[in-house]
Order: structure tokens, then sequence, then C-alpha cells
């Protein structure tokens, strides 16, 4: 038995086709079913539903053979003992620094007066304004970091942006790009090495599935 570990949500709608291209159903909606196991029409391969964030410790501790994760999730939780074969370009948008529209971001960056950062994703905020020299005071938030800026509790996010309809309801204004995102696939070292013939196979089902798509 292979096991895949999905996050509800985006990653479990973009990855279905990839195996759909190749045969392969899911047999239960995660939306209308309680299960954490879904069953597929393969026998050796079944889905189990974990949050987003704990793909790869699923993944890392062979609770699942493989996964689909984001590659903020990635960098911002570490990869450690994870291999990962393959971008599968789904689930795309980017890591940026967004604030209020009469926030005065430039300034600020050039003043040498300390920023106030709200993110979820503080590994890769403290990077990117280390590397830019700036000192930033890092609010560590779990979600609707949209918030912070409106109501004072911090100057900037850090957050992920893809249609920028979140940011434009809010009235912030993205003033820089961090990163590039998009999913991958993540598959634990051992799990590969003692079910190498189906977890082959179940690889280069989503390279090709992702190379079609190019
Ligand atoms: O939502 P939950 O708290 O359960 O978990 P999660 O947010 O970790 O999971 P999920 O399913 O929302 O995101 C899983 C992965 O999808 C992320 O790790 C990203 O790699 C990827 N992804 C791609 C996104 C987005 N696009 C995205 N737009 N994840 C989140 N968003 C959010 C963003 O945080 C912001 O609140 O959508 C909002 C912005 O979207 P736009 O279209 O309005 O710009
Ligand atoms: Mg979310």
């Amino acid at each position: 038995m292979i096991t895949l570990a999905l996050s509800k949500g985006r990653i479990f709608e973009e990855t279905l086709p990839l195996l759909a291209a190749a045969g392969i159903e899911v047999l239960e909606d995660p939306e209308k079913t309680r299960k954490l196991i879904l069953p597929t029409n393969q026998p050796d391969l079944r889905v189990v539903l974990v949050r987003a964030t704990d793909v790869p410790t699923y993944v890392q501790y062979g609770g699942a053979d493989l996964g689909v994760t984001g590659k903020d999730t990635l960098i911002e939780h570490g990869a450690e003992g994870l291999y990962q074969p393959l971008d599968l370009q789904i689930a795309q948008c980017r890591v940026s620094v967004a604030v209020r529209a009469d926030f005065d971001y430039a300034h600020a960056m050039t003043q040498g007066s300390r920023l106030k950062v709200a993110t979820k994703y503080t590994a890769i905020a403290r990077d990117f304004f280390a590397s830019k020299g700036v000192h930033v005071d890092m609010i560590k938030l779990y979600g609707s970091m949209e918030l912070a800026p409106l109501t004072g509790l911090a100057d900037a996010i850090v957050d992920l942006v893809s249609t920028g309809n979140t940011l434009k309801a809010n009235q912030l204004v993205e003033v820089e790009r961090i990163m590039d995102i998009s999913s991958h696939l993540v598959v634990n070292q051992a799990a590969l090495k003692l079910k190498q013939a189906p977890m082959r196979r179940l690889i280069d089902v989503f390279a090709r599935a992702t190379q079609a798509k190019a």
C-alpha cells in the first residue's frame, strides 16, 4: 500500500487532475465526507488528508510515503530528510510584503526605524529583511494577516498572494515580491527504497502529468 498525503482545498483540487491523467481517481470527496483516509480506484494507493503544514511531517516520519506541499511550507518548516523530486507547478502564488495604501514603505525601509512585520512566515520574512539590512520586529500570526496593518498591530505583513483580491478587499498594497511559490512532491526516502517499483511508478505519473501541462 502506498499512502499519499494531501491537504484539503487547493492542493487536493489541483492534485486530482495530475492523478486523473494516469487514470487514478480518488473515490471520495473531502468536502462531503468526514473520513481522513480516502480510497482510490487503485487498490494499492490511498490518500490521507492532513493540514497543509503537517504534510512534510507525515512524509518525513513515514506516516505517508509521499505528499504534496507548498514550497512556502517546505522553506518555513524545513524539509529535512525529504526527497523533493518534482515541482508540480500547482497552487502557484507568491510571498509578498504588503502595507496599507497610506503607509510609506520606501521611506520606512531607508529610515532605519524598526518595521513591525506580522506574518505566519517568520523564517522567510526574517531572511528577507536581514538580506536588506532592515531591522524588524516580527509578530507571529497564524491567520488573517491582512488585519494586522488595519488595526495598527503591524506596519507590514508578509503573506501569500495569488490574485491579489484579498489585499485589495482590505485596502492593502503589495510593495515587494519575495519569492514565487508552487507545490512540490515530497517523498519519504525509506519508502522509496522499500517500495521501489510502485513508488517510482507514482512519481512517474506526477512527472508525466506535470510535463504534459508545461
Ligand atoms: O487554510 P488552512 O489554515 O487550513 O491551511 P493553509 O492556509 O496552510 O492551507 P491552504 O490550503 O490555504 O494552502 C495550502 C498551500 O496552497 C499554501 O501553502 C500555498 O503553497 C498554496 N497557495 C496558493 C495558497 C494560495 N495560493 C493563497 N492564495 N495558500 C494560501 N493563499 C491565501 C493567502 O494566504 C491569502 O489569505 O489566499 C489569500 C490570497 O489570495 P488572493 O487570490 O486573494 O491573492
Ligand atoms: Mg489557507
